[in-house]
């Protein structure tokens, strides 16, 4: 495996090889490894990372149901965040709900030269006059921020004329490495404007479920496993997010994190300014859900608590592993590689596992070095300029809402447990000769699938028909190609089902890529 990836390194000129060898690394378990992260792409290079308009609007905000979000920019960067990613949603009683609609300024030319706020006030009217909603988001793109239009004084501005919560992100694409940059943007605004507003108790054992985005439904699976288990969703961060939930999320008992690269910032700063721990959790895979409810059950210490999360577990295992049964017959041994985002390739290790499969290649598109090696490294991250340019919030205890959930010796007890406030990131759970590669490019991808040959490359739609071509059934892990949900029990046994169809499906043995029976183009590529 060194071989192959001196081989990859190669080809490249010195100082681009010099740059992507610190992002691949063949794992060792016997010693602690590093993995650069979270900075600039080389120019040049194909890779598979979005923007941070991209990461703001279409992942953290864009699925809050019942606000309006509106774009301000070029009809484009609209109508690409448009539901493309497949986050669901369902109007409460209040009838807020705009999932369906695209709101956009439709910036022109005369608007870049001139400036675009006067349009912008006029679509926040226009949008109100309509909708009468509760609250309004702003989000920039590239173009706002070249000209300069002050969004944040036009929100507040607005939101006096209005009377409504209207918040603005500035959220440029080029802003940061990656759509990270998004996230933490989002999570600032989010944080600072509408969590933690109205003192509404709430009744039972109650959780917030963050970096959950309902993709294909996911949200609903852990809501009904949960359910069973005694356990209430107060909000959700941010897949069928509602505004009035997070005014009122930091009554809740205590946070669950399951994307942390997307979410950790406004874990951080609840815990800070509200008392509010949260749990790692992990909702892909049958194993990994079990783990995750029972270190809920070692949160909350109620034996009639523990007592049901048990029987859930019992029950649901039982019959997911029936309906899995069959397909792991025929998956068994069989290798994936996992490319996703910021936190999939890692969670989705644990339900390949449940089917028998191994993940011998797996790599972030953005995620920063905690997420691969653990927030042990926090301390020790570098920060660079692009990261510096996205604002930390000054957070302090709130002295009237500070709740600490448990005594300090309790807490600091379940962290050393792994139970709270604590991720070990993906590289640990990681055996030996895998590899983890950070932010991968499509010559990387081509190389190490012909080497190492796959029975299922799982990635997204930029690679995805590359992958086909070369004969190799490719599962698309951010869309779940049109399907879902993977996440709990029942997500378990359906995607099962579906990677049986794909790797055991005779037809990939026929393709040939075009590119292989009749080249357009041939070359020799020299190296000296
Ligand atoms: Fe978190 Fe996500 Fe992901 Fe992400 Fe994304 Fe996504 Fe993703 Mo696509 S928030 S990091 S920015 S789990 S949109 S729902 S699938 S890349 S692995
Ligand atoms: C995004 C959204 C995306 C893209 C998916 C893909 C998603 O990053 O802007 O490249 O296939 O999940 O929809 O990650």
């Amino acid at each position: 495996i060194e071989d192959v990836v001196e081989n990859i390194i190669r080809v490249y000129p010195t100082k681009v090889a010099k740059k992507r060898r610190k992002h691949i690394v063949v794992r060792d378990p016997s010693e602690p490894q590093e993995i650069e992260a979270n900075v600039r792409t080389v120019p040049g290079i194909i890779t598979q990372r979005g923007c941070c308009f991209a990461g703001c609007k279409g992942v953290v905000i864009g699925p809050i149901v019942d606000m309006i979000h509106i774009v301000h920019g070029p009809i484009g960067c609209s109508y690409y965040s448009w539901m493309t990613r497949r986050n669901q949603g369902v109007p409460r009683e209040d009838g807020h709900y705009y999932l369906e609609y695209c709101f956009s300024t439709d910036m022109q030319e005369d608007n870049i030269i001139f400036g675009g706020e006067k349009k912008l006030r006029a679509a926040i009217r226009e949008a109100y006059e309509i909708f009468k909603p509760k609250a309004i988001s702003i989000h920039a793109t590239c173009p706002v921020g070249l000209i300069g239009d002050d969004i944040h004084t036009v929100a507040k501005e607005m939101s006096k004329e209005l009377g409504i919560d209207i918040v603005a992100f500035s959220c440029e694409g080029y802003r940061g490495v990656s759509q990270s940059a998004g996230h933490h943007i989002a999570n600032n605004g989010l944080f600072e404007h509408i969590v933690g507003k109205d003192d509404i108790e709430l009744d039972g054992y109650t959780v917030n479920c963050l970096g959950e985005y309902n993709i294909g439904g996911d949200a609903w699976e852990i809501e009904r496993i949960l359910d069973r288990c005694g356990i209430k969703v107060a909000s959700t961060f941010s897949g069928n997010g509602s505004y009035t939930e997070y005014r009122r999320a930091h009554m809740a008992n205590v946070n669950l994190v399951q994307c942390h690269r997307s979410i950790n910032y406004m874990a951080e700063m609840m815990e800070t300014k509200f008392g509010i721990p949260w749990i790692k959790v992990n909702f892909i895979g049958v194993k990994a859900t079990s783990k995750s409810l029972r270190k809920l059950a070692a949160f909350f210490e109620d034996d009639a608590l523990t007592e049901q999360i048990e029987k859930v577990i019992e029950e649901e295992e039982r019959a997911a592993e029936e309906a899995i049964a069959p397909y792991r017959e025929r998956l068994e041994g069989k290798t994936a590689f996992l490319f996703v985002g910021g936190s999939r390739a890692h969670h989705y290790q644990d339900l390949f596992r449940d089917l028998g499969m191994k993940t011998i290649v797996a790599g972030y598109e953005f995620a920063h070095r905690d997420d691969y090696e653990g927030r042990d490294v926090l301390p020790y991250i570098k920060v660079d300029a692009d990261s510096r340019n996205i604002p930390e919030l000054d957070v302090e205890p709130d002295p009237e809402r500070f709740k600490p959930r448990k005594d300090p010796e309790k807490l600091k007890k379940l962290k050393e447990m792994g139970i709270v406030d604590t991720y070990e990131g993906m590289m640990k759970d990681m055996g030996s000769g895998t590899l983890v590669v950070d932010d991968i490019s499509h010559f990387e991808l081509e190389y190490l699938m012909k080497e190492l040959k796959p029975d299922i490359v799982c990635s997204g739609i930029k690679d995805k028909y590359v992958i086909q071509k070369m004969g190799v059934p490719s599962k698309q892990l951010h869309n779940y190609d049109y399907s879902g949900p993977f996440a709990g029990y029942k997500g378990a046994v359906n995607f099962a089902k579906e990677i049986d169809m794909l790797i055991n499906n005779p037809s990939w043995s026929f393709a040939k890529a075009p590119w292989e029976a009749s080249p357009l183009i041939k070359g020799a590529l020299i190296i000296e």
